[in-house]
């Protein structure tokens, strides 16, 4: 029996699963409709590995979407969960730890003066575009054609037929009114943007980006892109959304915007900074941050915002995260292994086209001879080639990204030895693609 045979405990499990919830999973891209197959029922993880329900092991290079950077069931975040929650679940009421929550947040990113806890990347993102439109009173918002900002109405959108045309909705249910103000341009496009802006510049509520884009495979902005979208937003008095739900606190210990030197107004926050549980943030300037409920117009609320035991594990993460030399070492796994497998892919004697990035603890693999730095580009990539190394890779006990357009993560346990494996099952699998 395999681990995706009928009578696996995978294949059992999606059975039953998809009975009572759509798809079978409580997020799509879990559902594996992107590389096809079944998807694996995770048992248990420790470390950089996980475990299936059929007793298999995988090097795990999803860490739950970005949040297990110190690897997973970290000794000392399961330790602060566990005390948490003998003190109780939930309050309804402050706590401390939200207190030093705010401030370590803060003090990690100076461009944050007042942040605000919410459970999950959606929730912060939705919240700082609403900060925005209120603070400025205008409604139009800019994003760019690849980034993910949560599943927030009007940021499920797609670009609209000319480059001054709002967008169309990419998902059912959601009205077009509801993405008329949303504009959606090139991701590193430079002359677009100053286009847009200076056409109606002045009724830019924001723009928001995911100033390290990881929604569609890993695309790092030019510098000269941020540095233009800051410019641009401070003459028109636009709001500068920094998306770092997922590169925050993973490409660095300050995030993109101290890798790039570019502060923006507002920043997202999610993943890492709950360490596996259910904390997001949005903070920035006082003076927008001070108009948010209950001192400001501008609603927003959560039953379970700042929850005492994912503010536990996220305040033990972000206390790991900051150990002496801990971003050298992720970097360097990550640089380890996007050289391990392009030097599998050319030592397997193969031609098929293959490369790979990495920036801090996060990387992308695109099968194309060259890194793409534009949507088309990434989408240029050999989609078909990209499965067929996912389910090859699988089998020899590696999980990446079940989909091309995902980035890619490491954790603090992933070793030499362990990218090493990685690197050695990538030439066994790319001698059989050849
Ligand atoms: P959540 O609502 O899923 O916590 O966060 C939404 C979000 C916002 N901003 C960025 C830059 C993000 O990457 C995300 C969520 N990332 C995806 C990964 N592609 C989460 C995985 C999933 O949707 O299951």
């Amino acid at each position: 029996m395999t681990s995706t045979s009928p009578d696996s405990n995978n294949a059992k499990l999606f059975a039953r699963a998809q009975l009572t919830t759509p798809g079978g999973v409580n997020s799509p891209v879990r559902a594996f409709r992107s590389v096809g197959g079944t998807p694996r029922f995770i048992e248990r993880a420790q470390g950089p590995y996980f475990w299936d329900a059929d007793g298999k092991r995988y090097i795990d290079y999803i860490g739950s979407w970005g949040p297990a950077i110190v690897g997973h069931a970290h000794p000392q975040v399961v330790q602060a969960v566990q005390e948490a929650a003998a003190r109780g679940l939930s309050f309804g009421a402050p706590t401390e730890g939200e207190v030093l929550m705010a401030e370590e947040i803060c003090r990690l990113v100076p461009s944050i003066e007042q942040v605000r806890l919410v459970s999950s990347g959606t929730e912060a993102t939705m919240s700082a575009l609403r900060l925005a439109r209120g603070a400025t009173g205008r409604d139009k918002i800019i994003k760019f054609e690849g980034c993910y900002h949560g599943h927030a109405d009007s940021l499920l959108v797609k670009a609209g037929s000319g480059l001054l045309t709002f967008g169309n909705p990419t998902s059912g249910g959601v009205p077009e009114d509801f993405v008329k103000h949303t504009l959606v341009l090139d991701y590193n496009n430079v002359e677009q943007l100053e286009q847009v802006f200076a056409a109606m510049g002045d009724s830019i509520a924001c723009v928001i980006v995911e100033p390290v884009a990881g929604n569609m495979n890993l695309i790092k902005a030019s510098a000269e892109f941020l540095t233009a979208m800051r410019t641009l937003c401070t003459k028109h008095g636009s709001v500068l959304i920094f998306d770092e739900v997922m590169c925050g606190f993973r490409v660095g210990l300050g995030g993109a915007q101290a890798l790039y030197g570019i502060t923006p107004d507002l920043t997202a926050l999610g993943k890492v900074i709950g360490g596996g549980l259910p904390v997001a943030a949005f903070g920035g300037r006082k003076e927008l941050m001070q108009k948010m409920a209950p001192i400001g117009a501008v609603y927003q609320a959560g039953t379970l915002s700042g929850n005492p035991v994912a503010v536990a594990a996220g305040l033990t993460t972000l206390k790991l995260i900051q150990e002496p030399g801990f971003y050298d070492k992720l970097s360097a796994s990550a640089t380890q292994l996007v050289t391990g497998l392009q030097q599998a892919a050319q030592e397997a004697g193969t031609d098929i086209p293959f490369c790979a990035d990495a920036i801090g603890g996060m990387f992308g693999l695109y099968f194309d001879r060259q890194i793409p730095a534009t949507y088309a580009g990434m989408m240029a990539c050999d989609k078909t080639r990209f499965n067929q190394f996912f389910h090859a890779m699988l089998d020899e006990g590696v999980y990446f990204a079940p989909a091309a357009f995902e980035a890619g993560f490491v954790s603090i346990q992933h070793d030499s030895a362990v990218i090493a494996e990685t690197a050695a099952a990538a030439k066994r699998v790319f001698a059989r693609m050849a």
